[in-house]
């Protein structure tokens, strides 16, 4: 019997289980904690499945406790305190969007950039159900003067002279209808390594805003002061050289993920029948749904329109396809480039910044028709 055939009779758990301790499917890039990115090949389709979808975080895991409570407090009228049985019973929305680690691509960089080391991996389109923050903020009554949503998870720092993963989302966008805390992944309850019981999905902005195992919402008039906002997570508002002094006041947050697209096939370096070939990968934007994908054979020069599929909207990828024709002997070289509805065109070179975020330059593949 092959291995997927083995896997696929086994327990889910079980096959959970394999499918990470092996890194089959999921490419191993760190570990203590697991760093894992999804293979190119699996990002050619509308939904990533939870098993190759990818997997970052600070500090690594919690146990497992989906009896774990979800606190509302801070500057509202009536704090709040659910859990899972009673966070089912409220009205469930259902959001398809893309999370994508804001230093996805960080790798592609250059000169090159610590951290871990993601080529194109550490994104995923998943649909993920939950109730939307704001009918959780419209039961606890926020008072006018809270502008913040400071949030914490029940990972914890390795030692206490870590920061532990406190992040803040403002209210605003706490209050946008695609926010959501999720407590499905693609039809099953969240995978620990996803956030189980509950995380955030925040279409549109980076994932260090999707916090996973979501304990405590404090609505706030300030900012989190803590490492993870006031520090990490931002890059310059103006571009700047590599080594240049960089101060406090000319960095912002990530947060709004720039228009791009990557190629998942033809796989670069492929040897392939001559003929037509499919081009497919994926497309998306945190600003605005895509306008459309096109596509170059002679580095640019002319493009034409690749075919979409899916639904469009911000935060929330749609999969493309174009044909190509390549003759025998000769090897082809096919560039993408989305644009975004708001008129924003993925770059030829990604703007480099001190942490290797927001990469989204022009993905290309090569492969030899025989
Ligand atoms: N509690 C907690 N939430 C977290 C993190 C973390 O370290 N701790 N990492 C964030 C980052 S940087 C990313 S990119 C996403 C990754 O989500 P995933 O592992 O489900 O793909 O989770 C976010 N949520
Ligand atoms: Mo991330």
């Amino acid at each position: 019997m092959k291995r997927r055939t083995l896997l696929a009779a086994a327990p889910a758990l079980l096959l959970a289980r394999a499918a990470r301790a092996e890194g089959a499917w999921l490419e191993v890039l760190g570990d203590r904690p697991a760093q894992l990115q999804t293979p190119l090949e699996y990002l050619d389709r509308l939904i990533t499945p939870n098993e190759v979808f990818f997997v970052r975080s600070h500090h690594g895991p919690p146990r497992l406790d989906l009896a774990r409570k979800l606190v509302l407090t801070g500057l509202v009228e009536k704090p709040l305190e659910l859990d899972l049985e009673a966070f089912k019973k409220l009205p469930q929305t259902t959001v398809t969007a893309v999370l994508q680690c804001a230093g996805n691509g960080r790798a592609l960089m250059s000169p090159v950039i610590p951290g871990v080391q993601w080529t194109h991996g550490a994104m995923g389109q998943a649909e993920w159900k939950g109730v939307r923050l704001a009918e959780l903020l419209k039961r606890a009554k926020p008072k006018p003067e809270g502008r913040h949503v400071l949030l914490t998870g029940a990972d914890l720092a390795p030692k206490p002279s870590t920061p532990a993963f406190l992040r803040d989302l403002p209210l605003e966008k706490a209050l946008d209808p695609g926010t959501l805390i999720a407590w499905q992944m693609n039809g099953e309850p969240l995978p620990l390594s996803h956030g189980a019981p509950f995380r955030l999905v925040v279409p549109g902005w980076a994932g260090s805003y999707w916090l996973k195992w979501l304990t405590h919402l404090e609505v706030s008039a300030a900012e989190q002061p803590a490492f993870f906002v006031q520090k990490a997570y931002r890059i310059p508002r103006e571009p700047v050289a590599p080594g240049a002094k960089v101060t406090p006041e000319q960095m912002v947050p990530v947060a709004v993920m720039p228009v791009k697209s990557i190629i998942a096939r033809p796989a670069s370096g492929a040897v392939l029948p001559a003929g037509r070939q499919q081009v497919v990968g994926v497309a998306f934007s945190g600003v605005a749904a895509i306008r459309h994908v096109e596509v170059s054979s002679d580095g640019g020069a002319t493009w034409r329109k690749a075919k979409l599929d899916g639904k469009g909207g911000l935060g929330r990828w749609q999969v493309f396809e174009a044909a190509v024709d390549v003759k025998a002997g000769e090897t082809a070289t096919v560039i993408a480039r989305a644009t975004d509805a708001q008129g924003n065109v993925q770059p030829k070179d990604a703007v480099w910044n001190p942490s290797g975020y927001h990469y989204n330059a022009w993905h290309s593949v090569t492969w030899r028709a025989s």
